[in-house]
């Protein structure tokens, strides 16, 4: 039987507090693991010609403490990478980004002419409407999955 668990039980619950609740906050590490708030995730749909799409999202860090993104794979994609679109010698051309950090209860938008996601070849053709599964790897170590929307 685990640490918790003996406390849990050798505890006298004299706040009122119920008992379940007591228990599950024993359960939780002192370093809760970072959680994104994520909206709009999408993916802009192109003919089966094109071998890759742009993915956006806004992202939102609740937490007290910054988040970092440092990582992005999907099944349906052979790759993922963080890009940057930038203005060079007049041309419009992207960059790769090595990671994402989003500020103590800040938010970051990814948009079209900004910040994106490249999702490079399709493992099958995308149509308007499939949800497709995106796994986020975040600098604690854990993993954050999401699903984005394929757009017209
Ligand atoms: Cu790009």
């Amino acid at each position: 039987m685990n640490v918790a668990v003996e406390m849990a039980k050798n505890i006298t619950v004299k706040t009122g507090m119920p008992r379940l609740v007591l228990f599950l906050a024993l359960l939780l590490p002192l370093n809760a693991f970072a959680e994104l708030d994520i909206a709009e995730a999408r993916i802009k749909n192109l003919p089966p010609s094109v071998p890759v799409r742009a993915g956006y999202l806004s992202i939102h860090n609740p937490a007290e403490f910054s988040v970092s993104i440092v990582a992005i794979r999907s099944d349906a994609f052979a790759s993922v990478e963080i890009h940057r679109s930038v203005m060079k010698d007049g041309m419009m051309s992207m960059e790769p980004v090595d990671r994402l950090t989003i500020d103590p209860g800040t938010s970051l938008q990814l948009t079209p002419g900004g910040l994106h996601l490249m999702m490079m070849h399709p493992v099958e053709a995308t149509r308007p409407g499939d949800n497709i599964e995106v796994i986020l790897q975040l600098d604690d170590g854990s993993e954050q999955r999401l699903m984005m929307k394929v757009i017209k």
